[in-house]
């Protein structure tokens, strides 16, 4: 529209940057009145980091804007032009701006990275479900934006805000010494664990391609949410719970209680991500809610919400949300993307534009279960090893190590490293085979049974469930079963080959990473594990059923095809 008005670069700068009451941007040589996009742009306000100047810079960043329906957004807010004068090429000059990930951490060369910037990577399975408790530099690590940097962890703050727009201010040095400090043992799982595993057998997905890997669990230390909200002067009426009680005794009428049912806890963190819980979980007291600032005994690493975070035992890790700074308590969820799209999941038929309101969003966890390691025959594939605790689940491993000519080696500090044994000439008749991996449930409901099978689902066995929990020297900490549970399998392989069956994994894609087309011709079975929990969920036998367009929990059995290799 050539009869908009002219705008000089200067200006803009000058008069509509982040601070202004009407932020501007500029997109080739259009300028665009953002002020009310802002509560509507899905990552909040951290576009006012290209308010007063060109936002080009930020979408070679964050890539994902580069859509034409991005560019259609953008258009309905559009005012005017910059003045010929300003402009090389028709464009203003290219400007550089601050890489916001210039200054992420550092991070364990072991991890597996499906993007870089932002950062996104899983542990190998060699190493997933080699400890009870994953060290802190193998943590999967699932970031939306930058890495944000907290210079003084003490002087860090908290704000709270109350239904009726009270807000408390807490200092991270405050929450440490006011409120007593809980410990709690907790898988986080992202809803796009084993995504790639539905992309394989069910189509294609949106999203990163995890493995099994978007799963890891860790000793969190912090003080408790309902502490913490109590003290803030939160006043509900709820005779449900009694820790709802304990807040409502303040107050008796009920004009000044709120109904906890009707409300949620609004989390945001310092880069603008956020999501939400319902009140009830965050007041039940037995729900072990914590705002955490240790990891396994040591503070929060940055990858991992330093100085703080929420961890929310039970539910979808899109809750736990990191580098936290502000909590809200509001009739309403949260309104970002995390919360009103993203994490919620859809019907088959719904395609990639479902009627969004009507999925809740994901909060617990259905069950699902993996295979992380596989040991075999003679022909050694690298798992998970060594297995340190034997004796947990009276598994004479050394014994099957011995039978399958297998001797551990000491941790390797790569994974790509080589070092199978040479496979024979041939695959014996009867052949070993041992297994390892994990199960979870969500709402922190223990996993009671993990079945296996060698034959892809025809017959079954058990897996021996590792009792992690009862380590003296590292008990779990908690009011339910909010671990997950590793297990271990030994058994015989059928001694007659099995035909591969349609749409099935091949192992080196699974476990190792990268496919051998060869084996396909081959005599192939199906390893294949399921678990189920205490409430009698089970596991979905394909991602058919379950397949949605985002690739949200992908909890079909879990299935590795085995291959002779020689
Ligand atoms: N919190 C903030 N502030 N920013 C994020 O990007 N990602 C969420 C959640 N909390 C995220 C966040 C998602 S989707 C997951 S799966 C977990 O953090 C990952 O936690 P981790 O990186 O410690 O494993
Ligand atoms: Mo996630």
């Amino acid at each position: 529209d050539p009869s908009l008005p002219r705008f000089r670069l200067a200006d803009i700068r000058a008069a509509h940057g982040a601070e202004s009451s009407s932020p501007w941007v500029i997109y080739e040589d259009k300028v665009y009145d953002i002020s009310d996009w802002i509560a509507a742009h899905p990552g909040g306000d951290v576009i006012l980091r290209a308010a007063g100047g060109s936002i080009e810079p930020y979408w070679d960043i964050f890539s994902i804007h580069k859509t034409p329906y991005v560019r259609e957004i953008l258009a309905q807010y559009l005012i005017g032009y910059i003045s010929p004068e300003d402009l090389v090429a028709g464009r203003p000059p290219a400007t550089s701006i601050e890489d916001p990930f210039a200054s992420d951490p550092e991070r364990d060369a072991r991890l597996i990275t499906h993007t870089a910037r932002p950062r996104n990577a899983e542990p190998p399975n060699s190493e997933l479900t080699r400890t009870f408790l994953t060290p802190n530099g193998l943590f999967y690590v699932r970031n939306h934006m930058w890495v944000p940097v907290v210079e003084q962890e003490e002087k860090h703050v908290l704000t709270v805000e109350l239904p009726d727009g009270e807000a408390r201010r807490y200092t991270l040095g405050e929450l440490k010494t006011r409120f007593p400090v809980h410990k709690v043992t907790v898988a986080l799982q992202c809803s796009g664990n084993r995504r790639n595993d539905m992309t394989r057998h069910a189509g294609k997905t949106n999203g990163l391609q995890w493995g099994v890997g978007a799963i890891s669990n860790a000793d969190w230390e912090g003080v408790r949410l309902s502490d913490v909200l109590a003290d803030a002067g939160l006043k509900v009426a709820d005779a449900a719970t009694t820790t709802v009680k304990n807040i409502t005794s303040a107050a008796n009428a009920s004009d000044t209680a709120d109904d906890a049912n009707a409300l949620h806890v609004q989390f945001t963190g310092l880069e603008a991500y956020g999501s939400s819980i319902p009140l009830p979980k965050a007041l039940d007291p037995r729900g072990d809610v914590l705002l955490a600032f240790n990891m396994n005994g040591a503070p929060l690493p940055r990858d991992h919400g330093f100085p703080l975070r929420a961890v929310v035992p039970g539910h979808v890790a899109a809750r736990s949300v990191k580098w936290l700074s502000k909590i809200v308590v509001s009739d309403e969820e949260s309104t970002s993307q995390w919360q009103r799209r993203d994490y919620k999941s859809f019907g088959p038929n719904e395609g990639a534009n479902p009627d969004w309101d009507r999925a809740p969003a994901i909060q617990e966890m259905p069950i699902t279960s993996a295979i992380t390691g596989v040991w075999v025959g003679e022909c050694i594939r690298r798992g998970a090893v060594p297995w340190t605790r034997d004796a947990a689940v009276g598994v004479d491993m050394a014994a099957v190590q011995q039978k399958v000519g297998f001797t551990p080696k000491p941790p390797s500090s790569s994974p790509k490293e080589k070092d199978d044994p040479p496979c024979p000439s041939h695959t014996p008749a009867a052949t070993p085979i041992a297994m390892e991996g994990y199960a979870y449930s969500g709402g922190g409901r223990s996993v009671s049974r993990v079945d296996v099978s060698l034959d892809g689902g025809a017959t079954w066995d058990q897996a021996s469930l590792l009792d992690d929990c009862a380590d003296p020297s590292s008990p779990c900490h908690g009011n339910k079963a909010w671990a997950w549970r590793r297990w271990r399998y030994t058994g015989q392989l059928p001694v007659v080959p099995l035909p591969i069956a349609s749409g099935e994994t091949d192992i080196t894609t699974t476990i190792f990473g990268n496919s051998n087309s060869k084996n396909k011709k081959k005599n192939c079975t199906t390893l294949v594990v399921k678990a189920t929990d205490e409430a009698y969920n089970a596991q979905p036998e394909t991602h058919r059923g379950i397949y949605n367009v985002r690739g949200n929990l992908a909890t079909a059995w879990h299935r590795v095809r085995l291959c002779p290799q020689c």
